[in-house]
């Protein structure tokens, strides 16, 4: 491994290689620029390789949750499900990585521990845990947004005498559950996936839930014959409205407030979208559940007389139902959830009604019950967004610490860049429309402009680009204002940093759309990187 005297250089050095560290180092290699990737993990795929939890499902469509940049990889790969299992969506990235001969420039089982920024001579160094030092004139972050995750932060797992697993890094080894009494804590995307499976495969599932979500069903299934081909056969014109929609999957605009219309077309509305399978067909339905309350409040009563008709024990239900805004924390796809609760095998816990003590050497205490456990598996969701990027210590011009800076709160211009941090690189990041996206759709645009960002550097003989604090401080006000207007800002979600202890709460995707915020990118380009300065 090369030492600190005789450090590797490269263009650019990219720390990730999931979706978006993999088409970075495809995008160097069509401008000729040299690059490494670091990758955490012995395998590409990103969240795709550590999320291995029975049921794990991307609840984007498997015909829009795929890259763009090569109609040939496009047009060979074969999806099998309308929402595609975890297996097949690594074997996706993997088949990726061997068709474009990726891996020889990336480095697995390397994790990044340092990237600092020397003024001198404006070059990235970046230290990883196997000693490798590297330079380079730009670093790009393809750290995701949903990939450190969070401390459960519940005493006593050290003295816990049966197995312990997390969703986020699930051994590779099949878990098997036969009769076993497993207990479950947490219930958002990935509780609501796997506590169906490890329903049918437990003797008993205690499953621990602190906020309900609001799951609607995926109505999943295979492909059916036609479907595929006809996808792939006008992908150009479906690539383009899904750049240009709201949340990267186009979406049939609402013109009707959901309080001008009768309870009984509204509930047939309701009803279709429920039958779709999306998550975001229930919200999208009328033009106001994101804004106005009253609105908001008869799709949120809908999903509520659903769960109350499929769950059969009426405290159970009762448990199960949110009493937050719909779609102010992340809706919940699954496949079986709600019926699951009907399983005499089954046990829902409200932790607001008997809240958790501690865990013990043989299961969960909660205030009123000892829950005797073989199994525990923690749900409990990610540092999100900012995770990947704090455990990082990065430094930027004069060594000021990214932590440091972003003490009060992530700030960046257009989530890409964050000003004293020149030539540093963030795919999706804090204040760019992320999570709430289609993460393939905004991964690549990011690594096309900073690609674009990098020639025009190149053509104009320019050496650094970093932001105003101009242009930061008013990107960071229209985030935080556009984020008021929608009625995102009113649940203690990970959006904003509520499940994280002691997180500042800021609201950190934009809510602006997809289709919005390419726009604002291109314009930014287009005037030479406006809001930028470049020596
Ligand atoms: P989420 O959506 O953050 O869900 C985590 C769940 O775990 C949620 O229900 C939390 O309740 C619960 N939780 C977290 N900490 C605790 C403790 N200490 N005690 C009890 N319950 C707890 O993470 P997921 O992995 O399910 O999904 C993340 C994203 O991945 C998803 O949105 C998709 O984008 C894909 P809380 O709501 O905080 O009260």
């Amino acid at each position: 491994a090369p030492g600190a005297d005789s450090p590797d250089r490269y263009d650019v050095i990219v720390v990730g290689a999931g979706f978006a560290g993999m088409y970075m180092l495809y995008k160097c290699r069509q401008l000729g620029l040299s690059a490494v990737v670091y990758e955490a993990g012995d395998d590409v795929g990103g969240t795709w390789f550590w999320n291995r939890y029975p049921g794990a499902r991307c609840d984007v469509e498997s015909l829009s949750y795929s890259y763009s940049f090569s109609p040939e990889l496009e047009q060979e790969w074969e999806w099998t499900e309308r929402y595609a299992a975890q297996p097949e969506i690594l074997r996706y990235a993997q088949h990726t990585a061997d068709r474009f001969d990726l891996r020889r420039d990336i480095r697995f089982e390397t994790r990044v521990l340092a990237a600092h920024f020397d003024d001198g001579n404006r070059t990235w160094t970046v230290r990883t845990d196997k000693g490798d030092v590297a330079t380079a004139r730009f670093c790009v972050m393809a750290t995701g947004c949903l990939s450190t995750f969070k401390p459960p932060e519940i005493d006593g797992i050290d003295t816990f005498r049966g197995k312990i697993y997390h969703t986020a890094a699930w051994p590779r080894e099949e878990v098997d559950f036969a009769g076993q009494r497993v207990g479950v804590i947490g219930t958002g995307s990935s509780g609501v996936q796997c506590i169906p499976i490890i329903a049918q495969q437990a003797a008993h599932l205690t499953v621990f839930q602190r906020t309900p979500t609001y799951s609607l069903p995926a109505q999943n299934r295979p492909l059916i014959p036609g479907e595929q081909e006809a996808k792939k056969a006008n992908y150009p014109e479906w690539r383009k409205a899904q750049r240009a929609s709201s949340f990267g999957t186009p979406w049939p605009a609402a013109t009707e407030s959901a309080l001008e219309v009768d309870d009984e077309e509204r509930n047939m509305i309701y009803e279709n979208a429920w039958q779709f399978g999306s998550i975001t067909a229930l919200n999208n339905v009328f033009n106001d559940i994101h804004q106005n309350m009253a609105a908001n409040e008869t799709a949120a009563t809908f999903v509520r007389h659903k769960i109350r008709s499929i769950v059969r024990d009426p405290d159970t239900a009762e448990a199960l139902c949110p009493d937050y805004p719909i779609a102010t924390k992340r809706p919940t796809l699954d496949t079986g959830y709600y019926a699951t609760y009907n399983r005499n095998n089954v046990r829902l816990v409200n932790l607001h009604k008997s809240p958790l003590i501690e865990i013990t050497e043989s299961g969960i205490r909660t205030v009123d019950h000892e829950h005797n456990l073989d199994a525990i598996v923690f749900a409990t969701g990610f540092d999100a967004i900012t995770g990947a990027l704090a455990k990082i210590d990065i430094r930027g011009r004069d060594g000021r610490a990214l932590k440091d800076t972003w003490a009060d709160g992530p700030r960046t211009y257009l989530g890409l860049c964050s000003a004293g941090f020149p030539n540093l690189f963030m795919i999706t990041g804090p204040g760019s429309p992320s999570v709430l996206s289609s993460m393939i759709v905004s991964i690549e645009q990011h690594v096309d402009l900073i690609g674009s960002i990098i020639d025009l550097l190149d053509q104009q003989g320019k050496c650094t680009i970093e932001p105003t604090l101009k242009a930061q401080d008013h990107w960071v006000d229209h985030v935080n204002d556009v984020a008021s207007m929608s009625l995102f800002s009113q649940a203690n979600s990970w959006y904003l940093g509520a499940n994280v202890p002691g997180k500042p709460r800021v609201f950190m995707p934009y809510v602006g759309g997809v289709g919005n915020y390419r726009k604002i990118c291109d314009d930014m380009l287009a005037n030479d990187c406006d809001g930028f300065t470049l020596t």
